[in-house]
This record gives structure tokens, sequence and C-alpha cells, in this order.
């Protein structure tokens, strides 16, 4: 039952938890509920998947780098862009799992963001879909075909994810308490899960 189905958790980092440089309401409170998923796909011989937000210092979508603020939008490259705060820098405290996620048991971890010249909010694509990271041709080589998937940010890459993942064909499901939101706007999260559903993914 596992064998063909795989546990993607999205970019549980410190920086998006309280006191991190882009903190998310709540974002620590998706761990625990990780932890149970990741425990349950071990007991059945699952894999365990993550993605890592992992930019360079020098990365374009830095309101610092851009000469904007936090918050603001505009154009990156010929892309819409939101500025963001500096966060998840390679090698960072701020990049790092939370020290309460059960990291040891991950079975491959998927780092994103790597190029200063895009953003990429999904695990699969960077923002243009010009660059795969590498995922979908992991996953397919595992032979799997469905994906349960948490995380943060329900708005931004946890929803990337997911829509990328039902366009490369996967069946997926969205565990909704394991997710929380940046909500630059009220209800973009809940938003959010509604165009997953309306793509066609099962949320929980
Ligand atoms: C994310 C904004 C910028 C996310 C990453 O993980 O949702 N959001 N970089
Ligand atoms: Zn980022």
């Amino acid at each position: 039952m596992y064998s063909h189905h795989a546990l993607l958790l999205i970019d549980i980092q410190n920086d998006f938890c309280p006191g991190g440089a882009l903190a998310v309401h709540e974002g620590d409170r998706v761990v625990a509920v990780a932890n149970r998923y990741i425990a349950q796909w071990k007991a059945h011989g699952g894999l365990v998947v993550a993605s890592q937000d992992w930019h360079p210092a020098n990365h374009g979508s830095f309101a610092a780098n851009a000469g904007t603020r936090p918050g603001e939008t505009g154009m990156l490259n010929g892309l819409p862009q939101v500025w963001w705060p500096v966060h998840c820098v390679q090698h960072g405290e701020g990049a790092a799992f939370h020290p309460g996620l059960d990291s040891k048991q991950l079975d491959h971890v998927v780092q994103k963001g790597t190029d200063p010249a895009i953003d990429s909010y999904s695990a699969f694509w960077d923002n243009g879909h010009q660059q795969p990271t590498g995922l979908d041709a992991w996953l397919r080589l595992q032979q799997i075909n469905i994906l349960t998937v948490m995380g943060l940010a329900t708005d931004y890459c946890v929803k990337f994810s997911v829509l990328d993942a039902l366009t490369a064909g996967y069946e997926v499901n969205v565990v909704a308490a394991g997710c929380r939101g940046v909500n630059l706007q009220a209800g973009d999260s809940e938003q959010a899960l509604a165009e997953m559903q309306k793509m066609g993914a099962r949320i929980s």
C-alpha cells in the first residue's frame, strides 16, 4: 500500500517557524503532524522525502537585494515576484530543518531556489518551469505515483508543489492540519487549498 505512495514534506525549516526570518503563524505546529506521518510511513516501509528552500545570499527574491521592502511585489527577470526577507540562506541556521522534525528518517532531500535569478516555490520546478529540481525523476525511479503532502507554506510552496505534482500525473493528498500559510492577504491559505482541490488534489 505504501510502496507507490511517498510522503512529501515541504520546507519545514526554521525560517518559516516562529522566530524565523519568514515566520509563518503557527508554522512549528506542523512538526508534530509531520512526525506522526513519518512514523506511519516508516512503519510500512514507505519513502519520506522533504524539500528545503535553499537560497544563495545573493538571491533575487530577497527584498534587500532588489532594493524593495518585504511584502512588496514586482518582477524578477520577467516573472511576477513577491519580495521576501532574507531567508533560508544555504547552510545557515534558518535553512535547517526544524530541530523537532524527525529528519533522520528522510530518504531524500531536494533543495530548491538555488539559482539567484529565479525563485522556486515548487519542489518540482522553478517558477518559470525552466529547470526541474530532479524530484520528479527521483520519484519516478522509485515508482512512486501517489503523494501525501504537507508543510510550509500553504499558499506558496505547498500550493505550487501540489499543482506541479498534479500536472505531472501524481495522485495527491494534502494534509491540511500539517500545513500553515503566509497569508499576505487574509484567506490566502483557504483559497490555496480550494485551488489545489479544484485541480484534483484530495484535501484531508
Ligand atoms: C516559501 C516564500 C519564499 C515557502 C519559500 O516555502 O512557502 N515562501 N520562499
Ligand atoms: Zn524562498
